[in-house]
């Protein structure tokens, strides 16, 4: 029998890995990623955490609080929105030319675009 059949054989926890012959904490947050908001190294393991306006689902995505979102998108003719949850879609404003690229000033209320027919910003 030789010395090495008695060599120890060390493992770590779950969420630990050896370093240097110690078990050192993973930091699962140096993966981007991981959390899709805030992500927080805890001792063998991790939390993910939203911010303020957002609550978490499934423990690492972060939903915004409130009604359904909308998303304002363009098809170069019109500029339309749809509900977050896919339930109803709208013609925004009709016959935009060209419509390229959008920009929402929520205080007021405002949409903006550019119009590459006409070479504008329109709002
Ligand atoms: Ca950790």
């Amino acid at each position: 029998m030789s010395f090495n059949s008695f060599a120890a054989d060390c493992q770590c926890d779950s969420g630990f890995e050896m370093v240097e012959g110690h078990c050192k904490d993973i930091d699962e947050c140096v993966d981007p990623g991981r959390c899709s908001q805030t992500c927080t190294n805890k001792p063998g393991g991790y939390k993910c955490s939203c911010i303020e306006g957002y609550v978490l689902e499934r423990q690492h995505y972060c939903r915004a609080e409130g009604d359904v979102a909308w998303l304002y998108y363009s098809n170069r003719r019109d500029i339309r929105r749809l509900r977050s949850d896919n339930s109803f879609m709208e013609i925004v404003v009709e016959d935009t030319g060209n419509s390229v690229g959008m920009d929402m000033d929520i205080a007021d209320g405002l949409l903006f675009w550019t119009d590459r027919r006409d070479l504008t910003i329109q709002r």
